[in-house]
């Protein structure tokens, strides 16, 4: 029997998780990670931000399912090896709720809620100027799964929208940048930007003074790829020179944002633990079995990382 290992360090109950995949693989014997245990000779594993020993500790892991849609941990692992196979969760409700969210926070600044909430405060009835939808041009940076459905969210709000990925591709009413070379065109044309990109080794710190410093004036940023995409000083003093007038960020370097942290108290920015897109226990659960029954049955699943490009 495939002894598979579940190992989440975000998981609270991790039982709420492996009795529904238990009970959707019988075929196999699902083993909740223990830190004192000693290794079980797990053949996969199931993971959420894992131990960074997990595949020391079982070195006959050849399979590590995500239960998320970046696996920026995953590539951290220490004794990964180049052919363990890393399967990602594709969707399964994630999409939805990152456009939903992203979009939240686009019209919250173009519809100019942020003021009319300011405006109630102090009892003032002012209507404030109309929106004009060409000054808020739209970027959103990667065209995978979520940013594409961010872009088309955008689209279909009749925003001019932008798109900045690794490879040319056509998406209808979204203009598409592709590579290094047209980032900064891309960012030229950008005032409202969105990041949903993976996190890899080329795209750490992208968001940092001098990309910021290369949008429209009086731009906004909306970070819903990871928290070490952006250089924390660097959007304060993009903030302090007022070539930036916002933020909603929902990942951050460290999580739980640590509490000294200067993003907290800081007007211009609004914070989110990291809650943007979730993943919905039960469509992950029957995505997961689907991919380790397509895995067991000798084929290749869909969603796995190409180690090439960490994504
Ligand atoms: C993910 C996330 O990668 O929620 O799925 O951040």
């Amino acid at each position: 029997m495939t002894k598979i290992i579940f190992a989440s360090t975000h998981s609270v109950a991790p039982q709420e998780w492996i009795e529904p995949l238990q009970r959707a693989l019988p075929q196999t014997q699902i083993i909740a990670w223990s830190q004192k245990a000693a290794s079980v000779g797990a053949e996969l594993a199931i993971t959420w931000n894992p131990p960074q020993n997990l595949l020391l500790r079982e070195p006959t892991i050849k399979a590590v399912f995500n239960l998320g849609a970046g696996v920026d941990a995953l590539l951290q692992l220490q004794g990964l090896r180049p052919d363990t196979l890393l399967v990602r969760l594709e969707d399964a409700g994630m999409a939805v709720q990152m456009a939903e969210y992203a979009l939240h926070a686009l019209l919250r600044i173009t519809r100019q809620f942020r003021d009319y909430d300011r405006q109630q405060r102090l009892g003032c009835w002012q209507p404030l100027s109309d929106i004009r939808r060409d000054e808020w041009p739209v970027g959103v940076l990667g065209l995978g799964v979520m940013g594409l459905r961010v872009a088309q969210i955008a689209a279909s709000f009749e925003y001019p929208v932008a798109g900045w990925s690794r490879q040319a591709h056509t998406v209808h009413d979204v203009q598409v940048f592709a590579g290094s070379d047209a980032l900064s065109a891309f960012l030229a044309r950008t005032r409202i930007l969105v990041n949903t990109l993976p996190l890899t080794p080329q795209t750490r710190d992208i968001l940092n003074a001098h990309t910021l410093g290369q949008l429209r004036p009086q731009a906004y940023l909306i970070n819903v790829g990871r928290g070490e995409h952006l250089v924390d000083e660097d959007l304060l003093r993009r903030l302090d020179d007022g070539h930036l007038i916002g933020a909603t960020l929902d990942v951050f370097r460290e999580e739980p944002l640590p509490l000294d942290h200067p993003f907290w108290r800081d007007e211009r920015i609004v914070i989110t633990p990291h809650i943007a897109a979730a993943s919905l226990r039960d469509e992950t659960i029957a995505q997961m079995a689907a991919k380790i029954r397509c895995y067991l049955a000798g084929e290749r699943p869909s969603g796995v990382i190409r180690r090439d490009l960490n994504y």
